[in-house]
């Protein structure tokens, strides 16, 4: 990609750089060297999940990790080693999405051959409350991160975590074509970096790709998001330490899919031809109720008996339907989704019951983690 300081030619899109073509781990003519991704949220769902299938493919991993006075680096664990250990591929570095400086000497100095920037303030109803700073981690944490690959004038390809929150009220079902109507302070701020990575992509031939991903769950999902908040509460309750459950719209359509197989589909767009943008979803829509149905009764349980709606949880304005259309993704990268919405309401019930019951039985001792 182009440096801060080259010329830029105007209103001609300059043709993406190309790399050679990738293969898989250490295998082909690309790379040389082992390969290096550098991933942002690398302590989030989808970038614990990402970190490991980079590894099982043979990269070098490096996460950025902001600063917090906890640790908060649980969902590591099963790749974390002790970097006084030899022949360690993943590595965490300190930075801040709020901080250039800490990006672009990150960048300078690793030289990743991938970047996916998947580090954001995420929640959509906290978004109403801290709108600024979400403009900021969410929105301007992307600018950053583009305008740190051009000043360190490093090769890459930059993978956005682009969500359908941007399509907010605009019908189901969304593809590529559809027109962003964002409703929340995230979904106007992901929409200004879903723009700022194609800018890149014309402006500077930048290798930048927008996966458009719909809501993806695992055991792994933030503990606040309605279906990681219905089964933990589904376990806690089947094991009788508590009662009740305090929900907000149960009314709204998500388009719910399996994390691992999402990430999967992240490194599948860094590996095309062409820098593209890409919707990913299920075609399935449920609720938020439905999803309560099924966890409850999982767990042999009545959700009416313990659901309550609190209208704390409302969100001022709500997207109401979400369902994506990923064709274009099943046409050009062959993926289709493998877990349906029963499997996946099972086996986060699953997990969590397990969860619980190492957590009642002291199973859960964790080793410290300072690097
Ligand atoms: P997540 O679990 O909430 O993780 C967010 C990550 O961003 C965490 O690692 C967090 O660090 C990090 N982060 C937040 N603010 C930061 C800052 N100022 N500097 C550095 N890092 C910061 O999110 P996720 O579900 O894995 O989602 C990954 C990405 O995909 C996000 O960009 C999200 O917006 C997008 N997305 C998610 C979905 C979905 O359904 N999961 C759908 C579409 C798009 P801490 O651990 O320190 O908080
Ligand atoms: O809400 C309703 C809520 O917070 C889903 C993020 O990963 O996906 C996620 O955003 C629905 C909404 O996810 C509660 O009103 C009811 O209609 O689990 P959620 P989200 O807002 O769809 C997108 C694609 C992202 O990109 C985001 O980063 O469930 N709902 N009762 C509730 N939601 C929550 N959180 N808590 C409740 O008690």
């Amino acid at each position: 990609m182009a440096p801060a300081t080259a010329p830029s030619v105007e209103g001609r899109p300059r043709p993406a750089r190309r790399l050679p073509p990738a293969g898989e781990g250490t295998g082909g003519s690309y790379p040389r060297r082992v390969r290096k991704a550098l991933v942002t949220g690398v302590t989030g769902q989808d970038g614990s999940y990402l970190a490991e299938l980079l590894l099982a493919k043979g990269y070098e991993v490096h996460g950025l990790i902001r600063r917090a006075s906890t640790f908060n680096t649980q969902r590591l664990d099963p790749i974390y080693r002790d970097p006084h250990e030899s022949g360690v591929r993943f590595l965490m570095h300190y930075a801040d999405l709020s901080d250039s400086g800490s990006l672009v000497n990150l960048i300078r100095e690793l030289q990743p051959e991938e970047i996916y920037h998947l580090g954001a303030q995420t929640h959509v109803k906290v978004s109403f409350e801290i709108p600024e700073y979400t403009a900021d981690a969410t929105g301007m944490g992307t600018a950053r991160m583009l305008e740190a690959i051009r000043a360190s004038g490093v090769e890459t390809r930059f993978y956005q975590a682009s969500s359908s929150e941007m399509f907010g009220s605009a019908p189901p079902p969304q593809s590529e074509s559809t027109a962003f109507h964002p409703r929340s302070p995230y979904g106007v701020a992901k929409v200004f970096a879903y723009w700022f990575a194609v800018n890149y992509r014309e402006a500077h031939g930048l290798f930048a790709s927008n996966g458009i991903l719909f809501n993806h769950e695992s055991p792994r999902r933030g503990e606040t998001f309605v279906t990681r908040k219905i089964t933990r509460a589904v376990a806690r309750i089947a094991a009788g330490i508590q009662d009740k459950l305090y929900l907000g719209n149960l009314h709204s359509k998500r388009d719910w899919g399996y994390a691992p197989e999402y990430v999967e589909v992240m490194w599948q767009m860094l590996q095309q031809d062409e820098p593209a943008d890409y919707v990913i979803a299920t075609g399935e829509a449920h609720t938020p109720q439905e999803f309560c149905e099924l966890a409850f009764d999982h767990a042999g349980l009545d959700w009416e008996r313990h659901v309550e709606v609190d209208e704390s949880y409302f969100r001022p304005s709500e997207v109401d339907y979400l369902c994506g259309d990923s064709s274009l993704a099943k046409k050009a990268l062959g993926w289709e989704p493998k877990v349906r919405f029963p499997e996946l309401v099972r086996l986060m019930v699953d997990a969590d019951v397990q969860l619980l019951e190492d957590e009642l039985a002291g199973r859960l001792v964790r080793q410290d983690r300072d690097h």
